[in-house]
């Protein structure tokens, strides 16, 4: 769980990321494409090209639900269960995938604040990150 120091430094960039919250997520798909293409095989219906409407559709819908659970910091499970029944059950993304976006989302959030990027905000989102992850796998069965 989060401490109360952590909540407040991801709730505060997330201010930032917000603003540009559909091309951050839209990088971070690029990178997870590119850097680790095995994980491609989940959108064998998307156009994955770079400048791709779906991708950024999709980037944006990512980021939308990492918004959803700022929001609801203390209760990121409630705020995504709808979401978690989606990729337990239906999609069946295999938990591995969850760290290889996450570290996509960091260095996406890292390059384009490189200031705000301090060691405290990397451990609060890194931390912040899996929790999203652990809501978003705890179905699986
Ligand atoms: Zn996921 C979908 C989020 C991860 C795969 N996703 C989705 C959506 C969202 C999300 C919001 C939409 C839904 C609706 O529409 O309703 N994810 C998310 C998040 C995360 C994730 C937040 C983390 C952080 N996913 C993931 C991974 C993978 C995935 C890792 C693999 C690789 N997803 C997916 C798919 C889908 C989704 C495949 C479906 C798409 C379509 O549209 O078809």
């Amino acid at each position: 769980t989060l401490t109360q120091a952590e909540k407040a430094t991801v709730i505060a960039i997330w201010g930032k990321i917000a603003a540009q919250a559909d091309a951050l997520g839209t990088e971070s798909l690029e990178r997870l494409f590119s850097s680790f293409p095995q994980t491609k095989t989940y959108f064998p219906h998307f156009d994955l090209s770079q400048g791709s409407a779906q991708l950024h559709d999709h980037g944006s819908k990512v980021l939308g639900a990492i918004g959803e659970a700022v929001k609801n910091i203390d209760n990121i499970t409630g705020a995504l269960a709808t979401l978690s029944e989606l990729h337990a059950y239906i999609l069946r993304v295999d938990p591995v995938n969850f760290k290889l976006l996450s570290h996509c989302i960091l260095c996406s959030v890292a390059a384009h604040f490189p200031n705000d990027f301090t060691p405290e905000v990397h451990a609060a989102w890194d931390k912040f990150l899996s929790k999203i992850s652990s809501v978003l796998t705890e179905k699986y069965r």
